[in-house]
């Protein structure tokens, strides 16, 4: 961990000032790679996931209650391209209207904006969606389960909600036993849906009985996990079984990184083992120790998903405004017998609030949050690119606009991430979104010219790219699903390539569900330059 000088703190910021002041600039163009110019998106995107239509669905909901203020965050010289309605007395998706309380659907081709209506609680209220679960189902439909139901404590919501990407439309669907305050969704090889953690209705503590949602609605686990905090950073692993990396939104002294083995019976109790080398005392986690803490730390299951390696970055102590954050990044490798977290190249800096997007080309792109707690001055740092193969990081361009606790950061079909929200110390909405190009959005660019829309577990298909003889690897990629630094859903499965002609490619599918549950997936292929396709949608059916 590094403790910065109120000296080494100025210096950081001043290093990147001029980058950032370009960037911030209204004469900034967009360019060809790295960050774009800055533009205002629809609402404070606490929430994103990218439907397999290629629109992005944001969910603000309240957002830390501010909605009676809808006050925007400072945005000195950004470029406003979001499109408003024809009808110029429609203002209903223009900001800075109806910022919070709301969900919006992002067209990242056009860059136009929907806004799908929330279903109305008992009391004809739309039900708040803010600190939902989330996670894809079988047919592409997103299910976001629990909420808030009230500030006076936090208190959770049961209610559960479907959004289909088709119609863009929310449905309400049978409730969760519990109120969940920041639940964590996890889809399993079934199709059903995991949850865990998430503060009860009455706020007065966490739910420890997971529940699965199934065709009957939610079921409970009769017997409880271990205190596993909220928003638990959770990841199905190839036997089943899931791991929980000890990354989480705010304090966990108790548990530490574990792998749960679920039950053949509800009856039965969930089996827990211990993943050790994470802690500094592992007999004592230290509650202001960030290294020990991790909260809002992101973990990603490293591409592929078949080496089933979790990697831990970064995270702060148990304050989230004013916290002190760790550099550090250890990395499992769950195949072993008695798997053990192992440190690796520390990030060029400490920092909390963080995401983790894989891209196409096998590395994982670092972005987001801040080296104190929610603090915007320091908080427009250097984006990091991890490769899994070397175990080291590269350092990208600063970001212009800061994004705290409450943002988000995607990977889109044709490569590029867009980062967006915000929430800094709780005194405004960051409305800003920005999109970083990676350095191979110009080269020159493998094409999928031909694949089928359905592909089977087990089975082998074909796919039509003149570039075949120069493909390396093709990737099969779970899409995000994010919210508080971490990823319901991401990952990027390999499917090993059997044959290869001029104008195609043969790749096999894993026979195995653990590894690609069912749902529908992006396909990219990289070249022998590590330079990948533009995404193509398929379904990965049973
Ligand atoms: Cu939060």
């Amino acid at each position: 961990m590094i403790t910065l000088t109120p000296k080494q703190r100025k210096a950081l910021s001043g290093k990147m000032r001029a980058e950032v002041e370009a960037l911030q600039s209204t004469t900034a163009a967009p360019s060809e790679t790295g960050w774009q110019p800055p533009f205002i998106g629809p609402i404070v995107t606490t929430h994103a996931a990218l439907m397999h239509t290629g629109k992005v669905l944001f969910i603000a909901g309240s957002t830390t209650d501010l909605r009676v203020f809808e006050q925007v965050c400072p945005n000195p010289g950004i470029t406003q391209i979001t499109s408003c309605p024809a009808d110029p007395n429609d203002t209903s998706i223009c900001p800075p209207w109806g910022l919070t309380d709301s969900a919006a659907v992002w067209d990242p081709v056009k860059n136009t904006f929907s806004r799908p209506a929330i279903p109305l609680d008992n009391s004809g209220k739309p039900l708040d969606l803010f600190c939902v679960g989330h996670s894809f189902l079988p047919d592409g439909r997103l299910l976001a389960a629990g909420g808030t139901s009230g500030y006076a404590a936090d208190r959770g919501l049961s209610s559960t909600v479907i959004f289909d990407p088709m119609s863009e439309r929310f449905t309400k669907v049978a409730s969760l036993n519990s109120g969940r305050w920041y639940p964590t969704l996890v889809t399993l090889a079934s199709g059903r849906v995991f949850c865990a953690s998430g503060i009860n209705n009455q706020g007065n503590d966490v739910d420890f009985n997971p529940e699965i949602f199934s065709e009957v609605g939610w079921t409970s686990f009769s017997h409880p996990t271990s205190k596993l905090p909220t928003y638990p950073q959770l990841f199905l692993l190839e036997n089943g079984s899931i791991f929980y990396s000890g990354g989480s939104f705010n304090e966990n002294a108790v548990v530490k990184a574990r792998i749960l083995t679920l039950p053949d019976s509800f009856s039965k109790p969930i089996q827990e083992v211990e993943v050790p080398g994470l802690y500094a005392d592992p007999h004592n986690p230290d509650p202001d120790n960030p290294a020990d803490q991790r909260n809002h730390a992101t973990s990603v299951l490293l591409p592929p998903a078949q080496d089933q390696r979790v990697m831990i970055v970064g995270g702060g102590n148990r304050f989230l405004y004013g916290g002190s954050t760790t550099d550090t990044v250890y990395i499992v490798d769950l195949k072993d017998r008695h798997p053990v977290y192992r440190q690796v190249q520390s990030l060029s800096v400490p920092r909390m609030h963080v995401n983790a997007v894989i891209l196409p080309n096998r590395t994982v792109f670092v972005c987001n949050g801040s080296i104190v707690g929610e603090d915007t001055s320091l908080a427009l740092l250097r984006a990091e690119i991890f490769d899994p193969a070397t175990n080291t990081w590269t350092l990208a361009e600063a970001q212009g606009v800061p994004h705290g606790y409450h943002s988000m950061a995607i990977l889109l079909p044709d490569g590029s991430i867009a980062t967006g929200g915000g929430t800094p110390t709780g005194s405004c909405n960051e409305i800003r979104m920005q999109i970083y190009r990676p350095a191979y959005m110009s080269a020159t660019r493998p094409h999928i010219q031909e694949i089928p829309e359905r592909i089977s577990y087990g089975g082998s298909f074909n796919i039509g790219t003149t570039h075949a003889r120069n493909i390396k690897w093709v990737n099969l990629m779970r899409p995000t699903a994010v919210t508080h630094s971490h990823d319901m859903e991401q990952r990027l499965v390999d499917l090993p390539i059997t044959s290869k002609s001029g104008s195609s490619l043969t790749v096999s599918v894993t026979k195995n569900p653990n590894l690609a549950p069912p749902g529908w997936y992006i396909v990219t292929i990289t070249d022998t330059n590590n330079i990948p396709s533009v995404a193509s949608w398929i379904q990965l059916t049973a």
